[in-house]
């Protein structure tokens, strides 16, 4: 086999494969924080330095209970960052009127890990989530979702639009590794959103689309790990 065949193949073999390890969120932590009410951010960057944030038992228990309460409600484009969520994953972090999360890590997933409250575009750069039972990301409210460098390992689905709306939601996701879904990664009951898994690595995943139309939930690039 000559050299130019080799180069050629080698080439080949990396563009087929064009998927790379997620690193997720990097946090170790740096000590303890308690939550016993949400912490909102209006605007602005809140940098929680990489501190363990644990919800008192006046947040939630984490169980599948809907009248918990938000570790975090991020509003009007804030930013939240260098966080790790503890034992207790109560509602997670909501957004009112888009933000972005950078850097955070949910430790035990609780109800869910993420929610869009209240319509707005998000962005979801640098995180992992372990444990859940539930969902990952839920979206409420319009908006767009975007999330790069991921890590979800345990829910039953990445995304849920909510239940049974039909407003239209948009989610990419790219440079993510999903694994141990009970469901699938995006699950929505509308006719017109939208989603889309981009060079990301899926391992023990049972689909990736539920309930979209025809064309609307499209993946490329994504390998088992
Ligand atoms: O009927 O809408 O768990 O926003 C079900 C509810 C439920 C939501 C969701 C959330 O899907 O409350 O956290
Ligand atoms: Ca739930
Ligand atoms: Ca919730």
């Amino acid at each position: 086999m000559n050299m130019k065949y080799i180069v050629g193949a080698v080439a080949l073999a990396l563009a087929s494969s064009a998927t790379f390890a997620a690193t997720g969120a990097s946090c170790k932590s740096t000590g303890s924080v308690p939550v016993a009410e949400t912490i909102k951010i209006d605007g602005g960057t809140y940098d929680g330095g990489c501190k363990t944030f644990n919800g008192t038992s006046a947040l939630g228990d984490g169980s599948q209970g809907e009248a918990q309460k938000a570790y975090f409600r991020i509003m009007n484009g804030a930013t939240l960052k260098n966080v790790i969520i503890g034992k207790n994953g109560a509602d997670g972090i909501h957004s009112w009127y888009g933000g972005t999360l950078d850097n955070i890590t949910w430790t035990d997933i609780g109800e869910d890990a993420f929610s869009v409250k209240k319509a707005g575009n998000v962005t979801l750069k640098n995180i992992t989530g372990k444990a859940g039972e539930d969902k990952f990301i839920q979206q409420n409210a319009e908006g767009t979702i975007t999330v790069t460098n991921c890590i979800l390992d345990g829910a039953a689905k990445f995304y849920r639009q909510n239940g049974g709306k039909t407003f239209k939601t948009t989610i990419n996701v790219s440079g993510c590794d999903i694994s141990n879904l009970k469901e699938g990664v995006f699950r929505t009951d509308s006719p017109t959103s939208v989603a889309s898994l981009k060079n990301s690595r899926i391992r023990n995943v049972p689909t990736i689309c539920i309930g979209y139309a025809a064309g609307k939930c499209t993946s490329s690039g994504v390998t088992n790990f």
